[in-house]
């Protein structure tokens, strides 16, 4: 049974698990969202007053007029901007591809694009392609990168879907919007910037199927190996999402991904404090990667093009958990068993991992279902394992103590 959390119109095309081109996604399991754009800039503030929600939908939430937000873009000179520290962090951070917004609902583009001046190209002071540095960069530092494109929503273009304030809804062509410049969009995406990973589409409402159909085969055309996230609409699309921020409750087959923040916004917010703990995050990738999913973790830099302290602590000191214990997740699938008295397990061949959050004080554990012959504790202190079969299910003692204030790892093997 597909999972309540999982959007069952997102993505999953029959044969799916027979796509090749998905192996490497299906094997990075962590990924780097950045969402970044005019929105930083009021981070959450409007005339002096707190706009709630998510930062990235300022504009819709305090239902600013384009006159008024447009012009934010004569402001936005992020003299920070460093595409090579961005992408170090990634690395550092363990993650295998990044995930940018090219393009979010509020309509302006980080990316040079021949249909709109509406962009940090040719509309800021900047004046520089962020898409084409940060692609350069992924190349040199051999790090994958796609896009995230708001296809649908657009609150800037007369005929995009959302706005309702500055334009009457029933004088736009959405049809027009599509085929006249979110097309050419996707194609310049495509086409400028080398390789590609993936195209991250969002909210598709009331995009058609053949329209929908007409994105896909424009991508496949352009980029055979691009993948393209399942919030293109219509079930079409190579992999599905989760709702943003929803963990599934156990394992999911096929592939999907989790969308997910550090805080309570994608986009920087000046307000929002509620950042989660470095263990909670270590755990939530472990959850995600044993229920056979991807986490795509987000940052929102500054206007200045900084991405804020916290999460670059919490990105790094997942990185440093990932040097360590990163052979239990990556290239793994999910456990054989989910939710063992409240562990992870993952699996590779015929080796499993039991994920440890609550280390026992006695340095014993019994495991339900699981069986095995021998049992290593990763970066333990190498005393050997006691592993007895019992009643009540696989018994290890003699663990020592928790080799990581997190989550410890113990492998798992049957004698062949
Ligand atoms: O890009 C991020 C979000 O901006 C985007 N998806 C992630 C990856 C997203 N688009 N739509 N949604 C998320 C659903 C948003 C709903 C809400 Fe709202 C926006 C809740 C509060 C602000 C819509 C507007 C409902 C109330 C106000």
């Amino acid at each position: 049974m597909q999972d309540a959390s999982i959007q069952v119109d997102r993505g999953q095309r029959p044969g799916a698990e027979q796509d090749t081109r998905l192996d490497w996604w299906r094997d990075a399991k962590f990924g780097l969202f950045i969402h970044w754009g005019l929105y930083a800039i009021p981070a959450g503030v409007w005339r002096g007053e707190h706009v709630p929600g998510i930062g990235e939908w300022i504009m819709l939430r305090a239902r600013i007029p384009v006159a008024e937000y447009s012009p934010l873009a004569e402001q936005f000179n992020p003299v920070a901007f460093d595409a090579r520290a961005w992408v170090a962090l990634a690395k550092a951070a363990g993650q295998k591809y990044i995930v940018i917004t090219s393009k979010h609902h509020d309509g302006f583009c980080l990316f040079d694009s021949a249909e709109t001046d509406y962009s940090v190209a040719r509309g800021t002071p900047f004046g520089r392609d962020v898409i084409r540095e940060l692609a350069d960069e992924c190349r040199r530092q051999d790090m994958r990168l796609g896009f995230y494109y708001s296809q649908t929503q657009d609150w800037y273009q007369p005929d995009g879907d959302g706005n309702d304030w500055d334009y009457d809804e029933s004088q736009k062509d959405f049809a027009a919007y599509i085929d006249s410049y979110v097309k050419p969009q996707v194609r310049e995406l495509l086409t400028n910037y080398g390789d590609v990973a993936l195209i991250w589409f969002d909210t598709p409402k009331g995009i058609t199927e053949r329209q929908s159909r007409e994105l896909l085969e424009l991508c496949n055309e352009l980029q055979p190996d691009c993948l393209v996230c399942g919030r293109l609409g219509n079930t079409l699309g190579d992999y599905a999402t989760t709702n943003d921020n929803t963990i599934p409750a156990g394992a999911v087959p096929g592939d999907w991904e989790v969308p997910a923040t550090m805080n309570d916004t994608w986009g920087f917010k000046t307000h929002d404090h509620n950042w989660k703990s470095i263990a909670d995050l270590i755990q939530k990738l472990v959850d995600i990667v044993s229920k056979g999913g991807v986490y795509l973790l987000n940052v929102g830099p500054t206007a200045l093009g900084e991405i804020p302290p916290e999460s670059v602590e919490r990105l790094e000191a997942m990185g440093a958990w990932l040097e360590r214990y990163g052979e239990s997740l990556y290239g793994t699938r999910a456990g054989p068993v989910q939710d063992v008295a409240g562990m992870r397990t993952t699996r590779q061949g015929e080796v499993v991992y039991l994920h440890v959050f609550d280390w026992p004080v006695d340095g014993t554990l019994v495991l339900p279902d699981l069986d095995a012959d021998t049992a290593e504790v990763l970066g333990g202190g190498g005393e050997a394992v006691n592993v007895v079969r019992s009643a009540d299910g696989l018994r290890l003692s003699n663990l020592g103590g928790a080799p990581d204030p997190h989550c410890s790892v113990i492998r798992l093997r049957r004698n062949a």
